[in-house]
């Protein structure tokens, strides 16, 4: 096809798009008066990507739940740059939104475009990952989880284990979400604070493996390369990175679970199917699972309803300590 037929065609498909979300909208403040309220109100919703299946599941629940509530998402996704959320926002003022949520991949450099949302009297939700900020009043609450706790329980299963094994020093090397990302700063500072008055245990590095599986991977190779035999364990920030440091363990000639414990966190399906077979002995939760809370919040702040600053969902530890058999199902 040439590229002008290409560049055609593109733009009858936005132009369908644009068609069906007008007809979506125009249909949801149309629909039966004690619905109204309801189905009139407009989400805009910007995503950081699909770079875990805790993203994609939460991703999931957040159109599902968008669907239960009546509420007319407009949903994006960032695909990882910062630069793509704050252009989504933007075009979420312009378009008049009722209420925008969004989880910020980074913690600095949203003033700006907040102070926009702001000024436009549009009010904001913050989903699953903070903000950092020295200005008042640009958010209005924060729906997701405690990750310093998660980094806790991950540091007190270590201590439980290395108890169970009679170890005298425990090597630990650490492979970290996206840098200056919320649940990458809490769950390496809870699980710092958790082992920081045990003597045995020794962070050999934390290294940055940016919540992704093939920087899961690169990172094991390195740390492997740098250290081979004195790593004890490995605490990572996420599953889809310790799914990607797996097989380069195998690979050096080591069992993982046997070898080197491995900690991880997220409790998608994969994980905990790996926990099952031995080769990961803990998986901290952390639920995608925030949709509920965030339509309902949102139909709060439609209202001029007061809402919880902040909501923690509460999640559980699966590990090697316990029957991994009975561990139902996880969804995501
Ligand atoms: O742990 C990771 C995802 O912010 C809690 O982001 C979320 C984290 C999650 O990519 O898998």
């Amino acid at each position: 096809m040439g590229n002008h037929k290409k560049g055609l065609l593109k733009r009858y498909i936005c132009m369908a798009a644009g068609f069906v979300l007008s007809l979506s909208l125009f249909a949801g403040c149309t629909k039966g008066s004690n619905q109204e309220s309801e189905t009139s109100l407009i989400l805009g919703f910007s995503q950081i990507g699909s770079e875990s299946a805790w993203r994609i599941g939460n991703t999931k629940d957040i159109e599902e739940q968008a669907e239960k509530y009546g509420i007319n998402l407009m949903f994006e996704n960032a695909n990882q740059k910062q630069e793509n959320q704050i252009a989504a926002i933007r075009r979420f003022i312009a378009y008049k939104v009722d209420v925008i949520a969004f989880s910020p991949i980074v913690e600095d450099g949203w003033d700006n475009v907040l102070t926009e949302a702001k000024d436009a009297g549009i009010p904001v939700i913050l989903v699953d990952r903070d903000i950092s900020t020295e200005k008042e009043g640009l958010t209005t609450c924060l729906i997701g989880a405690d990750f310093y706790r998660e980094g806790v329980m991950a540091g007190e299963y270590l201590i439980r284990k290395a108890d169970a094994l009679g170890l005298d020093h425990v090597n630990i090397v650490e492979i970290t979400g996206t840098e200056n990302s919320t649940p990458m700063r809490q769950r390496q500072a809870g699980f710092a604070d958790a082992i920081a008055n045990d003597s045995r245990m020794n962070i050999l590095e934390s290294i940055d493996g940016d919540f992704l599986k093939s920087r899961g991977a690169e990172c094991m190779r390195y740390l492997l390369d740098e250290y081979g035999d004195d790593i004890d364990v490995i605490y990572s920030h996420n599953d889809e990175m310790t799914l990607g440091a797996l097989p380069e363990i195998e690979k050096a000639g080591y069992a993982p679970g046997k070898d080197i414990i491995i900690i991880s966190i997220d409790g998608g399906q994969e994980a905990i199917d790996v926990l099952k077979e031995g080769k990961i002995n803990c998986v901290v939760e952390c639920t995608p699972k925030l949709g509920k809370e965030v339509m309902e919040t949102a139909l709060k702040l439609k209202a001029g309803e007061a809402v919880e600053p902040l909501i923690h969902p509460s999640e559980l530890v699966f590990s090697d300590e316990m029957d991994t058999s009975k561990i139902p199902e996880r969804g995501y």
